[in-house]
C-alpha cells in the first residue's frame, strides 16, 4: 500500500485561504472524490476533495489554518487500482480528466455552479464550488459579483450549511448579518431561538397552520366541520378586524402562558360609601367615579408591593418595570379595547374617572389612537357593571398577570360574633406561573384586599 499526500489544487488568485472545516479524520476510509476540507476566503468558500481512495494515515492541517496551492492536505494510504505513490517518490498521480471536474455529490453541492479548476501540472485534488458560495476562482472573474447569493440560494460557509441542514433549519429564511449578508452560525441558531420561542414562523410552519388556525402546527385533529344549516337555519357574518386581532392575540396567549387565576373577596362597603359621596361633592364637574377606578389605584399599591407582577419576561430574564401604565378592558360594538392609563401612580382617583370617561367613549368610537392601546404593564377587567361572579381573563401578553373583576354584591359575613352585610367585591387574577408562583398571587390578593377595605393603606 502506497502513501500518498493530497495537496491543495490551484485555487485562482488566492494566495491563502482558511481550513474552516475538516470533513475527515485519521482512520477514516474514503472513496476518490469525497470531500477532505473546506477553505474559505474573506469572498467564497469551497470543498477540497480528494481524487484518490484509502485510509487516512496523518492530517496536515488543523482548523484555522492559512494553505495554498501545493499545501499538503493529509497523508492517504491509498488503496485499489487507483492507487498512486507519494508525491515526494514518485510520478503523477490521476489527475481530473478536465479542468471542469464534475461537482461532489453532496448535498450541499448538488445545485453547486461547475468550476474551473484552473489546469495545474498534476492535482491530487480538485477544488469544488458549494452553492451559494463563489468559486475562489470565479472570485477573480470580473463578470462575477462577489459574495452575491449564487443560483439565488443564501450566501453561507459550508459549515454553516451543514450546521443548517443538521437542523433542519431553511437557510433561505434565515437572515445574514455578516458582511454583504453573509449568514453565519449564529444567525442560524438566532433563527432556530425565534422560531422555538414561538416570535417567528418557517414559511413550512405557516402554511401548516392557515389562518383562523386549525390546530395543525400543535398536533393537534382538525378542527370540527360541520354543515349547521343541515340541524336549523343559519346566518354566517364575518368577523370584524379588531375581532380578529384580538381573537389571535387571545389565542397565543391563552395557549403560550401558563395561566392560574385565584379567585378571592374583597369588603369594599366603606369604599363604596366614599365613593357614592365623593359622586356627589363632584356632581356638578361631570366626572363620575366609579369602583373601577379605585381598582387602577389600589392595583398601583399592589403591584409596587409585589414588583413581579408588573413585569415581562424576555426571554430568560425578567423585565421589571419601573413604571405603572394599567390597561383596562372595554367592551365596544367592534369588539374588545384595551386603553391605557398613563401613569396612574402619578394620578388621582378624579384624574384617572376623567381619563378612563374620555377613553372609553373613544375606544366605543373606534378613534383610539395605537399609543392610546400601548404600553400598560398590567390590566384590569372589569364585568362589575354587568354582572357575573368569578371568571378566568386571558394575560394581555407580554404583562404576566390581569385583574378580573365582577358584580360587587352584598353579602352576610361573620364579623366573630354576627353576620353582618357585607359589600363583597369579587376578584379573580391570572397569573403567569413562569414568573409568579401561587404564594405571591395569594399574597397579592389579600394585599389588594386589605386596601380596598381601607383604601388609607394606599398611603403607607
Ligand atoms: N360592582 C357593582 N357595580 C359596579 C361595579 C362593580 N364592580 N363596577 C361598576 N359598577 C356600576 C357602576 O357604578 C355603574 O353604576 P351606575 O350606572 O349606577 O352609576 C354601572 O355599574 C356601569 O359602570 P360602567 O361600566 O359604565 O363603568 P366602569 O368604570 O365600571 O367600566 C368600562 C368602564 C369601559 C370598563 C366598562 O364600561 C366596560 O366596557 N366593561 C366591560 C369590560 C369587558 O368587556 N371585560 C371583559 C373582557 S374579557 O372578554
Amino acid at each position: 500500500m502506497a502513501l500518498v499526500e493530497v495537496k491543495v489544487p490551484d485555487i485562482g488568485d488566492f494566495d491563502e485561504v482558511a481550513v474552516i472545516e475538516l470533513m475527515v479524520k485519521v482512520g477514516d476510509t474514503i472513496k476518490a472524490e469525497q470531500s477532505l476540507i473546506t477553505v474559505e476566503s474573506d469572498k467564497a468558500a469551497m470543498e477540497i476533495p480528494s481524487s484518490t481512495a484509502g485510509v487516512v494515515k496523518e492530517m496536515r492541517v488543523a482548523l484555522g489554518d492559512k494553505v495554498k496551492q501545493g499545501s499538503v492536505v493529509l497523508v492517504l494510504e491509498a488503496s485499489g487500482a487507483a492507487e498512486t505513490p507519494t508525491a515526494q517518490t514518485t510520478s503523477a498521480p490521476s489527475a481530473p480528466s478536465s479542468p471542469s471536474e464534475p461537482p461532489v455529490a453532496t448535498p450541499a453541492t448538488a445545485l453547486a455552479q461547475s468550476v474551473s479548476a484552473p489546469a495545474v501540472a498534476v492535482p491530487l485534488a480538485v477544488p469544488v464550488a458549494v452553492p451559494a458560495a463563489a468559486s475562489l476562482s470565479a472570485a477573480s472573474n470580473p463578470a462575477h459579483n462577489p459574495g452575491a447569493p449564487t443560483l439565488g440560494l443564501p450566501h453561507a460557509s459550508p459549515s454553516v450549511r451543514k450546521f443548517a441542514r443538521e437542523l433542519g433549519v431553511p437557510l433561505e429564511e434565515v437572515k445574514g448579518n455578516g458582511p454583504k449578508g453573509r449568514i453565519s452560525q449564529d444567525d442560524v441558531q438566532a433563527f432556530t431561538k425565534a422560531v422555538m420561542a414561538g416570535a417567528t414562523q418557517t414559511k413550512a410552519q405557516a402554511a401548516k397552520a392557515p389562518a383562523g388556525g386549525d390546530g395543525a402546527a400543535l398536533g393537534l385533529i382538525p378542527w370540527p366541520k360541520i354543515d349547521f344549516a343541515k340541524f336549523g337555519p343559519i346566518e354566517r357574518k364575518e368577523m370584524g378586524r379588531i375581532k380578529k386581532i384580538s381573537g389571535a392575540n387571545l389565542l397565543r396567549n391563552a395557549i403560550m402562558i401558563p395561566a392560574v387565576t385565584n379567585h378571592d373577596d374583597a369588603d369594599i362597603t366603606d369604599l363604596e360609601a366614599f365613593r357614592v359621596s365623593t359622586n356627589k361633592e363632584n356632581e356638578k364637574t361631570g366626572v363620575k367615579v366609579t369602583m373601577l377606578a379605585f381598582l387602577i389605584k389600589a392595583c398601583v399599591a399592589a403591584l409596587k408591593k409585589y414588583p413581579e407582577f408588573n413585569s415581562s419576561l424576555d426571554g430568560d430574564a425578567i423585565v421589571y418595570k419601573n413604571y405603572w401604565h394599567i390597561g383596562f378592558a372595554a367592551d365596544t360594538p367592534n369588539g374588545l379595547m384595551v386603553p391605557v392609563i398613563k401613569d396612574a401612580d402619578k394620578k388621582g382617583i378624579l384624574q384617572i374617572s376623567q381619563e378612563m370617561g374620555e377613553l372609553a367613549k373613544k375606544a366605543r368610537e373606534g378613534k383610539l389612537s395605537p399609543a392610546e392601546m400601548s404600553g400598560a404593564t398590567f390590566t384590569i377587567s372589569s364585568l362589575g357593571g354587568i354582572g357575573g361572579k368569578y371568571f378566568t381573563p386571558i394575560i394581555n401578553a407580554p404583562e404576566v398577570a390581569i385583574l378580573g373583576v365582577c358584580k360587587s354584591t352584598q353579602e352576610p359575613v361573620w364579623d366573630g360574633k354576627q353576620f353582618v352585610p357585607r359589600l363583597m367585591l369579587p376578584l379573580s387574577l391570572t397569573w403567569d406561573h413562569r414568573v409568579i408562583d401561587g404564594a405571591a398571587a395569594a399574597r397579592f390578593n389579600v394585599y389588594l384586599g386589605q386596601i380596598l377595605g381601607d383604601f388609607r393603606r394606599v398611603l403607607l
